[in-house]
């Protein structure tokens, strides 16, 4: 934990004290049977499978993923209620690799043995692990094609960074477990991903670690060192503004609690788990309701389920590159911890996460996540009463509790938010940063770009190529209950004719409950439209179904046809909207298995079944989008691009809650 360098001596006194309350908290903690894997179960897993492998292969397993093992909903909840003590069977789930072979086994905690244990024959591969990638990465440096192309480049070995992508899928009937090398150039910057080593394909075998091919086409220029600099220190002038003074500090303690992963807030309480895939995990999130004086489930289970990135480059070094961060390299796996002051406030509180090393050791990413309550000077609501005497003057300010991750996937980083606030709603927020993906090009002017380029030129002999970057959530809304219904209304334009109103026109509410799957498919366009899941079993005492609405926030869907194999594995990018009946095998948008994946595992594929959604216990799947056009303020940093989504209470409150929000929770410390 970085301590703030500036504290004065008693309030420095003061946050040891703290964090040492903290520390005694989760150990006392209470086991969640949604908490992720510590790092003794994650010891226990590990010792589990290698001594069941060693037993039948007489080799050490490749962990791949271990997680939690989702229980069963209706296990949770019924222990949740209290109908039971029986806390739901603890189970981890393990990919691992034996033999060239995909194993998926299931580990069960409290019996210290191995229910099941499978071999995936399906297409399509498992995360990739970091030692393989650093194998892969290692490679070419001493592989003597590639320093002959390197020394012909009149480059130096020693400057040369190596890193590895993914290689998707484009039709092939066999396929590998394969990557591709690229490589960059240090010498003068750390900026490395501005400077790459263009035209060479070395393609890595990762079950045999061999550059299995080796091409090397083009004599391009790498792209100079000057003026890709980026630490603050070596910038003149040093970057602005200096915040004067400016401190947010809660020396006593935040006003939320937390008892291990479970989180209480202002009129929330929710668990926040931590998943090398997903990163966090919002589960069982309750709203406090003053009225009927209990807390009622929103949210059961909400996280980032895929990432697809494609590019828009067709040549040789670039068409492969569409990738999918979470399902191939770990949105989790590839957090990073959080800097008090920096990546979070000072008044944040952080959290580590653990997860399986590819020899099965629990690791410890610290401080994987920050929670901290924003006040950043906003208006939650107010009135100015100008028709009375004297005036009456109401203001609330808006404070919002806030869990953030971090997860930097090579020259990308993702700034992931989950916000709660007083008047019921969940925001997700992304914020796109770090580095853009560029390409080596003899251009030194756009006068000279003759044929299509695929991107902005941003600088001599650099060229940003044209990208998408779909998120999609999978938000399994519990509405007050498991059963519910999602209703899509659009506004129509009704036209008068006739003398009833001097109008000519108004517009009022079309409104259509999703039967099945496909009638829940919705590409945002120029209709306005009302997105609202609803318990249409629960209505409010005016007679509304209770619900809570979908708003929107960055409005890109994919553009590219239905046939190309990156849009066919990445098929959710097509819409904003899905809903499909919950299932626990549906967790991952692009298939359990997302590497080099065909788009029979998908989310767009499950929803072929057509299955009916109303009434049911249903998920909603929000695609963010983005179309990344690249421009010259993309060099040699990238500006951050930040998308959000809202639910929002939709007559599930009887009126306002903001009208009497009161923290629930006295500060524990
Ligand atoms: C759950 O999903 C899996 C994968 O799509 C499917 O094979 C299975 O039939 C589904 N179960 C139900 C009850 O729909
Ligand atoms: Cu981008």
């Amino acid at each position: 934990m970085a301590k703030p360098s500036t504290l004065s001596f008693p309030a420095a006194i003061l946050v040891i004290f703290f964090f040492i309350i903290l520390s005694h908290f989760s150990s006392l903690a209470s086991a969640h049977p949604l908490d992720p894997l510590s790092p003794s179960e994650l010891q226990r897993v590990r010792t589990i499978v290698k001594e069941s492998s060693r037993h039948s292969h007489g080799q050490n397993p490749i962990f791949h993923y271990v997680g939690l093992q989702e229980p069963d909903k209706t296990a949770v909840l019924s222990w949740l209620s209290g109908h039971t003590t029986q806390t739901p069977p603890r189970q981890a789930f393990v990919i691992a690799r034996l033999n060239q072979e995909t194993h998926e086994i299931t580990v069960d905690l409290s019996t210290n043995s191995i229910v099941s244990d499978q071999i995936y024959h399906g297409y399509g591969y498992p995360l990739l692990t970091s030692d393989e990638e650093a194998a892969a990465t290692n490679l070419p440096l001493s592989y003597p094609p590639f320093l002959d192309s390197i020394s012909k480049r009149g480059l130096k070995v020693e400057e040369v960074v190596c890193g590895a992508l993914t290689v998707g899928w484009y039709g092939e009937k066999k396929s590998k477990r394969v990557v591709r090398v690229m490589s960059y150039y240090l010498d003068g910057t750390v900026n490395l991903f501005m400077r790459p080593i263009e035209g060479i394909t070395v393609t890595v075998d990762l079950d045999s670690m061999e550059i299995i091919s080796y091409r090397d086409r083009l004599k391009i220029p790498v792209p100079e060192a000057e003026a890709t600099e980026y630490r603050a220190t070596e910038q003149k002038p040093p970057f602005g503004p200096i915040l004067r003074n400016i401190r947010v500090l809660q020396p006593d303690c935040p006003s939320f609690s937390w008892d291990g992963n479970k989180i209480r807030w202002a009129n929330w309480e929710f668990h926040l788990g931590f998943d090398v895939r997903a990163g966090p995990i919002i589960s069982l999130a309750s709203i406090y309701d003053a009225d009927k004086d209990e807390y009622r489930r929103v949210l059961y289970r909400g996280y980032v389920s895929e990432l697809f990135v494609p590019y828009m480059d067709i040549t040789e070094e670039w068409y492969f590159r569409t990738f999918f961060d979470a399902g191939e390299n770990g949105f989790g796996l590839s957090a990073v911890p959080l800097e008090r002051s920096k990546d979070c406030p000072e008044n944040a509180v952080f959290m580590d996460g653990y997860f399986a090393a590819p020899d099965g050791e629990p690791r410890k990413i610290p401080n994987v996540f920050c929670i901290f309550e924003r006040s950043a000077g906003d208006i939650l609501w107010r009135h100015t009463e100008r028709f009375l005497p004297g005036q009456i003057r109401e203001v609330r300010t808006e404070v919002s509790l806030v869990v953030r991750m971090v997860s930097t996937l090579a020259n990308y980083d993702y700034i992931v938010d989950w916000e709660l606030k007083q008047s019921g709603t969940i925001k997700a927020t992304v914020g796109l940063t770090g580095l853009v993906q560029v390409k080596g090009s003899t251009y030194t002017h756009t006068d000279q770009i003759q044929e299509e380029a695929y991107g902005t030129l941003l600088a001599p002999n650099t060229i940003a190529p044209y990208h998408d970057h779909f998120l999609i959530y999978h938000l399994d809304l519990d509405v007050d209950g498991g059963a519910n219904s999602f209703i899509k209304s659009t506004l129509q334009t009704m036209r008068l004719r006739g003398t009833r109103s001097p109008r000519k026109s108004y517009w009022t509410l079309q409104s259509e409950t999703a039967e099945t799957e496909s009638d829940a498919k919705i590409r945002l366009g120029s209709t306005p439209a009302e997105l609202v899941v609803v318990n249409p079993n629960k209505k409010t005492k005016m007679g509304n179904p209770v619900g809570y609405r979908l708003i929107p926030g960055s409005s890109a869907t994919s553009i590219l046809s239905d046939d190309d194999y990156a849009q066919i594995r990445g098929a959710f990018s097509k819409y904003h909207v899905w809903v499909t009946p919950w299932n626990k095998s549906e967790k991952w948008a692009g298939g359990l298995y997302a590497d080099q994946s065909r788009g029979v595992d998908n989310l767009a594929a499950w929803t072929l079944r057509n299955r009916g959604i109303k009434n049911e216990d249903i998920v909603v799947w929000y695609t963010m989008g983005f179309h990344h056009v690249p421009y010259q303020e993309d060099f040699p940093i990238m500006p951050t691009i930040t998308g959000s989504f809202e639910l929002r209470p939709a007559n599930f409150f009887d009126r306002n809650p903001v009208l009497k929000a009161i923290s629930l929770d006295d500060a524990s410390c």
